[in-house]
């Protein structure tokens, strides 16, 4: 994993209490991931396991949402990009309580709503995505839009850095600093890796940081797993001015299963049966230290 270029200032120190609730969230949801995954026998595990935290942080501190009235119009929106990384989205939404956490294992299977890819019909879901590039730049409209109609709420993109590789990102980095959207937040999920392996193998794509730090964002680079920072991240991102913000976290794929870090083979395989109970064994061991 890359070391962040910086570190966000502690304006909130979280307490011991709300640290542990987040940590066991993120717990919860990485379980759920590899239950949904194994049920199904098909999905995305890397790339759902390394955002976890975010997700936590996102859906059990920061966002401004409310699962009883999903689609209440002051509410902050959020395009999961990186649709692909749905079981923890899904995982996330039904902790939260906008679906019974029951349905999740029905995820990938026959009339179910929590199809492979980010799903609109799922409540709390504002954006459909899967083809890589689109929800940044739906972001980008959502946040225009609010900007144009005088609403407060925020808007958030997760994406993916393999993800970057797709052009139409760059019309997004390229468009939003000049529309001055600053109530747009993009959180780059660093975790070096993409479909086939090792971004350094595929295209390695340098410093993101320094790419969007010259199409002129507000640059924020965290360790991607470290509450504190990704809590320091989003505040710091919501106070900037005039200019989107994006969070460079740096990420390990396959975070919280030993066997699955930063081991591209698990970027879409299901485990077997023996993976699945070593990963739930270490997930529950990891649990109870927390
Ligand atoms: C337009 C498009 N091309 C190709 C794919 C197939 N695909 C799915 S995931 C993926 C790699 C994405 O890498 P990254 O954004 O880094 O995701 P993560 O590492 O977080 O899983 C690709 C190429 C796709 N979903 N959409
Ligand atoms: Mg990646």
């Amino acid at each position: 994993m890359q070391k962040p270029t910086s570190k966000p200032t502690t304006h909130n120190a979280l307490s011991a209490t709300e640290l542990k609730t987040l940590r066991l969230k993120a717990n919860e949801i990485r379980r759920w991931v590899i239950e949904m995954v194994f049920s199904a026998k098909s999905g995305h595990i890397g790339g759902a396991l390394s955002i976890a935290d975010v997700l936590s942080v996102l859906y059990f501190k920061e966002l401004n949402v409310d699962p009883k009235n999903p689609n209440w119009d002051g509410r902050d929106r959020l395009a999961l990009s990186k649709g692909h990384a749905s079981a923890a989205y899904y995982a996330a939404l039904a902790l939260r309580g906008f679906f019974p956490k029951e349905e999740l294992l029905t995820f990938r299977k026959i009339n179910s709503k929590l199809q492979g890819h980010a799903y609109k019909g799922v409540p709390g879901v504002d954006v459909s995505t899967g083809s890589l590039g689109q929800g940044i730049c739906v972001s980008l409209g959502m946040a225009l839009a609010a900007k144009m109609d005088g609403k407060k709420h925020r808007v958030y993109a997760i994406i993916g850095d393999g993800e970057c590789d797709e052009g139409s990102v760059w019309e997004a980095a390229l468009n939003a600093p000049f529309r001055k959207l600053d109530n747009l937040t993009v959180i780059l999920d660093r975790n070096e890796f993409q479909n086939d392996g090792s971004m350094y193998n595929i295209l390695d794509t340098g410093s993101m940081e320094d790419k969007f730090s010259s199409f002129g964002w507000n640059v924020i680079s965290i360790d991607g797993h470290d509450m504190q920072q990704i809590v320091d991240a989003i505040e710091e991102a919501r106070e900037a001015k005039s200019k989107p913000s994006v969070i460079v976290a740096h990420t390990i794929k396959g975070k919280g299963v030993s066997f699955m870090e930063n081991n591209g083979s698990f970027h879409g395989k299901p485990p077997t049966e023996d993976e699945f109970e070593k990963a739930i064994a270490e997930l529950d061991e990891a649990r109870s230290k927390i």
